[in-house]
């Protein structure tokens, strides 16, 4: 039996969990991973080898950026071979964008990058810091005969383990902040952290590809009765627009007005992507299931089925990125790749 302790890289971008009160304007702001760590004591009894990166100036996640992803997936290409799993703290507002789109850049991903972060700073006595940190990084070293528990990309937070690309910022006030509606947790951790197997992404043994090309040339539309013509025009005929997300009514419904769906239907022609998803929280996307949809699916509109807002959108980057086809798009968004859709 091998006795050798995991190796985890802690990568430090920011957000509340090593925020200090400025004493001047009372605003919570980032500070140095130092800081963060000394708050931590702990940290040094754990049977685990820990290393760390800092961002040289964190962020309020609230910055969060495209090329952060590709300079975290570039962090974790690199110290692939090195670690057995990754911890990336990380502000929680825009969390569940950067964990879904690390999963789609990390293709092959066969060890745990788990992001995590807090409501309260660590340095506040209440912090709910502490527990997500060291907990996440109990899950990132855990291995079962020299393998990974976990493979895929996940967010740990008050007690779950979320697979990153099914969750969403649902509330900026209780420590239980994220929710993943159409997908059970993988984990939850409580006087054992008790693993949910069967929900698992399957892992491969091919080489860790990081795809590193990413498009921001996306719009969302987000539906609501009474939406302007004008508006709607302009948005749809934004200069070099390559896809649309289209937030809809219920089981993925819309307006059956000849000029919304004429709009849309321009759009498409032009090669236009236009990804439906629904406004709900949970369930999905049945385009034909009622009349107020029959005629999306008619023009060509794709069904974007269960996938989160936050999938929805950086699953769109990562193959608007890829430079494929309009078909092969299409086809790709009704996939799925990393475990963020219902097939
Ligand atoms: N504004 C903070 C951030 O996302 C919120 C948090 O981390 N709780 O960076």
């Amino acid at each position: 039996m091998s006795t050798q302790k995991s190796k985890v890289l802690i990568i430090y971008t920011g957000g509340t969990i090593g925020m200090m009160q400025d004493a001047r304007t009372g605003e919570l702001k980032p500070f140095n991973f130092k800081a963060l760590t000394s708050q931590i004591p702990e940290l040094e009894k754990f049977d685990v080898s820990l290393s760390s990166i800092s961002f040289d100036k964190p962020i309020d996640s609230s910055n969060m950026h495209p090329d952060v992803w590709v300079k975290l997936a570039e962090i974790i290409k690199n110290n692939y071979s090195k670690h057995d799993g990754f911890v990336i703290l990380h502000g929680s507002d825009t969390m569940a964008f950067t964990a879904s789109a690390l999963s789609f850049m990390l293709e092959n991903l066969a060890k745990p990058v788990i992001l995590t972060g807090s409501q309260l700073p660590i340095g506040i006595i209440r912090t709910d810091g502490k527990e997500n940190l060291i907990t996440a990084i109990e899950i990132a070293a855990a291995k079962i005969k020299g393998k990974p528990v976990v493979s895929e990309v996940c967010i740990y937070f008050e007690y779950k383990l979320y697979r990153g690309n099914r969750t969403f910022k649902f509330n900026s006030e209780h420590f239980d902040a994220f929710k993943s509606p159409n997908y059970p947790a993988l984990a939850e951790a409580g006087v054992d952290i008790e693993y949910n197997n069967s929900a698992f992404f399957k892992t491969t043994n091919k080489t860790l590809k990081a795809h590193t090309q990413l498009s921001n040339d996306i719009v969302v539309l987000k539906l609501f009765p009474g939406i302007n013509q004008n508006i709607t025009k302009a948005i749809l005929q934004t200069k070099g627009i390559k896809a649309v997300v289209l937030e809809t009514f219920g089981a993925g419904n819309a307006s059956t007005e000849d000029w919304f769906i004429n709009e849309l239907d321009l759009a498409i022609k032009k090669g236009i992507i236009i990804l439906n998803i629904t406004q709900c929280n949970v369930g999905k996307v049945i385009q034909g299931k009622y009349e107020t949809s029959s005629k999306l699916k008619k023009i060509g509109v794709v069904s974007g089925n269960d996938m989160t807002f936050e999938a929805a959108v950086t699953k769109l980057m990562f193959l608007l990125g890829q430079k494929l086809s309009y078909a092969k798009i299409a086809k790709q968004l009704e996939t799925n790749l990393r475990g963020e859709v219902t097939v």
